[in-house]
C-alpha cells in the first residue's frame, strides 16, 4: 500500500498572486487572506482527523515540484491555479500523475470574467470544480475530499 494511501494529508495549492489574497482586488477576490483560508479548512479538516498543507508560489515549475511532492505525502489536492488555470498543460499533467482526488477552486466565478479566463486545462483533470463561493470554496472543497477519501 502506498504512503498517499494511508495518509490524511490533504495539500491545497496556489497559484500566481495568491499571496496577495486579501489585499490583491478586494472586490473581486474578497479581504480575506491566505491564512484565513489555511486556519477555516483546518478546522473543517481536524473533525474528521484529516490535516492540511496549504502552498502557495508564483512560479509554474515550483508548482509542479509540489504535486510530485504531494505524490508522496497527501490523500488528495485542492487546487486554486490562479491564472495557471488557462495557460498550464504542464500542472495538468502534473495533477494527471497523482492518484488522489483533485478539486479545483476560484474565489470568482471565472465564467462572469473575461474570455480568456472561461477555459480551464485543469478541468480535464479535477473530479470536481468550485468557483464564485469566495474562500468559502476552498473548504468546500476539503469538504469533498474529506467524502470521496474516508470510508
Ligand atoms: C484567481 C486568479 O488569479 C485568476 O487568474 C483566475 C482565480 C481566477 C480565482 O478566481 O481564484 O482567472
Amino acid at each position: 500500500m502506498k504512503v498517499a494511501d494511508m495518509s490524511k494529508e490533504i495539500v491545497i495549492l496556489n497559484g500566481p498572486n495568491l499571496n496577495l489574497l486579501g489585499k490583491r482586488e478586494p472586490h473581486i477576490y474578497g479581504s480575506d487572506t491566505l491564512a484565513d483560508v489555511e486556519r477555516n479548512c483546518a478546522a473543517i479538516a481536524a473533525q474528521s482527523g484529516y490535516t492540511i498543507k496549504l502552498q502557495q508560489s508564483n512560479s509554474e515549475g515550483a508548482i509542479v515540484d509540489m504535486i510530485h511532492a504531494a505524490r508522496e505525502t497527501a490523500c488528495a489536492i485542492v487546487i486554486n491555479p490562479a491564472a495557471y488555470t488557462h495557460t498550464s498543460v504542464a500542472i495538468l499533467d502534473a495533477l494527471s500523475t497523482f492518484e488522489g482526488p483533485v478539486i479545483e477552486v476560484h474565489i470568482s466565478n471565472t465564467h462572469k470574467r473575461e474570455e480568456f479566463r472561461h477555459h480551464s486545462y485543469v478541468s480535464k483533470r479535477a473530479e470536481g470544480v468550485i468557483m464564485g463561493c469566495g474562500i468559502q470554496g476552498y473548504e468546500f472543497g476539503v469538504m469533498r475530499v474529506i467524502a470521496l477519501t474516508s470510508n
